[in-house]
């Protein structure tokens, strides 16, 4: 059996929250899954990945889990799941499951028992540290280190029982385990062996390159505002590799079900990259890297958006598909739940819809790698289009706006920013109809449907032959079919040009190319083969060789 199988597979990812609500609470389940399997099974995806369905406070939507083994009633029951499983295998696809492990709920009973005492057999668990030399527990400077949290503030919470602080990369509500702990280690690996024994196909692992941290704990490089950058202190740090390989003997190594590992790895380089998916160093099979999804940020950060740079983004995406050409393997991603809607970041939302949607999911999905398409892309669903704080509900959101507005940003510009990037805008319920809540919920949506439902729904697109989602589940197809899309070579073309985007695949003959134009005006390109055959585009009558139209995409097959 081929152990590269998924090299010819589309993953879709499912945000329960926000994918389809059964009983009527405006939260996304379960069963609500169950109940739209047939889209997915008609858009031909053969993995799901389920974001965090645990049992969870919520404080950051599930990527704070309370208990690993149980499943949030927000969410169903373990009955539900096994029923949800049972189904996708029906279907013929796999079923990975989000792993959570940098950090836990701090109402996870680990954390609640290493709390509850310094002497607790839970203590080092967790990172616990005392207050800086000199200074006393509580006051300003005293945090173990300087650095800032990704949800703003320090990443050092004070337990005023002990005196001593914990450390938490993201949220004060998300304390990170210590990985040093072997105990540690084998709980994970144990709870994980667990999952894959009832079933599931695999692991979408959360920042799995932020578990080891370099020691001592030091100072990073001081940012504007004093706190201080500790990302190079724990972003691939000194023992991940070691930490990943042990993962993979005590829980992968061994079993012959086809499974899927996937890391996420915010920073990663494309050095480590390889390291991590080089399938004889056995760690995972493909890691999410940022540096595409990265490219709007500004000097302020990601609110600080900055228009785009498609010759920056072209080159990030070029390096990352050389890179990884000989050993390794790549994911290829626009959104997911963290991400703005590609077709209103990098497309045009508004005069070019449809085929900007089209254009982008295609360099996407031609390109070696294995491709994830995150709930609602499919549909060319749009950004939520909220101009007022109070409609965010991410707590990233209300973190950035407190510290933005505290070095004197506007608040316009904030807004702009939060408009254009933000995560609530991966979150808007899946806009599966016209109908109230876009087909959602028959309560009240945690988070509003957007407006345009009404016209951007499934149901019209899945009786559309020229739909978006018609494109789509043509290029799913397209990658089962041809072996040139998920094995060829691949070759960067025009790489200065600042509004086509194309390149070339090869294998065995085949010559596959792609052209699209990124722009709202009409350019020449002139690397088409004449003599080549149309395999997919997204304007009619397409003509290779003539001048590429607002948004168009041509993908062309010399056999
Ligand atoms: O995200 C980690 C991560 O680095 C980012 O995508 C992060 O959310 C972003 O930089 C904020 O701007 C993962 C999950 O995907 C995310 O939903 C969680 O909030 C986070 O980890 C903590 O578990």
């Amino acid at each position: 059996m081929a152990n590269d199988w998924w090299k010819s597979a589309v993953v879709y990812q499912i945000y329960p929250r926000s994918f389809q609500d059964s009983n009527g609470d405006g939260v996304g389940d379960l069963q609500g899954i169950r109940s739209r399997l047939d889209h997915l099974e008609w858009l031909g995806v053969d993995v799901l990945w389920l974001s965090p369905i645990y049992a969870s406070p919520h404080a950051d939507n599930g990527y704070d889990i309370s208990d690993y083994e149980a499943i949030d009633p927000a969410f169903g029951t373990l009955e539900d799941f096994d029923e949800l499983l049972a189904d996708v295998h029906a279907r013929g696809m796999k079923l990975v499951m989000d792993l959570v492990v940098n950090h836990t709920s701090d109402e996870h009973p680990w954390f609640v028992e290493a709390r509850s005492s310094v002497d607790s057999p839970k203590r080092d668990w967790y990172w616990w540290r005392p207050p800086r030399e000199g200074f006393a527990a509580g006051q300003s400077g005293a945090e173990p280190t300087n650095w800032r949290a990704f949800f703003s503030g320090s990443t050092w919470e004070l337990d005023p029982a002990s005196g001593e602080y914990y450390l938490h990369l993201f949220h004060v509500k998300q304390p990170d385990l210590n990985w040093e702990n072997p105990e540690v280690r084998s709980a994970v690996y144990a709870m994980m062996n667990r999952w894959l024994d009832r079933g599931v196909d695999g692991f979408r692992m959360d920042v799995i390159n932020l578990i080891s941290k370099v020691l001592p704990l030091g100072d990073g490089e001081p940012l504007p505002g004093g706190l201080g950058n500790g990302f190079p202190l724990y972003a691939n740090g000194p023992r991940v590799h070691e930490f990943l390989q042990e993962m993979h003997r005590e829980v992968f190594a061994g079993r012959d079900a086809e499974l899927l590992t996937v890391g996420e790895t915010p920073g990663v380089t494309t050095d480590h990259a390889v390291m991590f998916t080089d399938p004889d160093r056995a760690e995972v099979d493909m890691v999410f890297q940022f540096d595409h999804v990265d490219v709007d940020h500004g000097p302020l950060g990601k609110f600080d958006t900055q228009p785009l740079d498609l010759v920056r983004l072209k080159a990030i995406l070029d390096r990352w598909q050389v890179a990884l050409a000989e050993r390794g393997w790549n994911s290829l991603y626009w959104n997911n739940h963290d991400q703005p809607r590609v077709v209103s970041r990098f497309g045009d939302d508004r005069d070019h819809w449809a085929a900007s949607a089209k254009a982008l999911g295609a360099v996407l999905h031609l390109q070696r790698g294995t491709p994830y398409v995150y709930q609602g892309e499919e549909i060319g669903m749009t950004n939520a289009g909220f101009t007022s704080i109070d409609q965010y509900q991410d707590i990233e959101v209300h973190g950035a706006w407190d510290e933005l507005r505290a070095i004197g940003v506007p608040d316009e510009r904030i807004l702009a920013g939060m408009a254009h990037v933000s995560r609530d805008n991966a979150r808007t319920p899946v806009q599966w109809d016209a109908s109230e809540h876009a087909g959602f919920t028959t309560g009240t949506p945690w988070l509003p449907a957007t407006p345009n439902h009404t016209w951007l729904n499934a149901a019209a697109q899945r009786e559309d032959p020229d739909s978006v989602a018609a494109f789509y589940r043509r290029l799913i197809a397209l990658r089962h079919e041809l072996p040139v899309i998920a094995h060829g070579t691949f070759e960067m073309l025009l790489p200065e040009d600042p509004q086509v985007f194309a390149y070339r695949r090869e294998l065995d003959g085949a010559v596959l190319t792609v052209v699209a134009n990124l722009s709202g005006d009409g350019v020449a390109v002139d690397v088409e083969d004449p003599a080549a055959e149309v395999l997919v585009a997204n304007l009619p009558d397409p003509v290779i060789g003539a001048d590429l139209r607002p948004w168009e995409v041509r993908a062309t097959l010399t056999a």
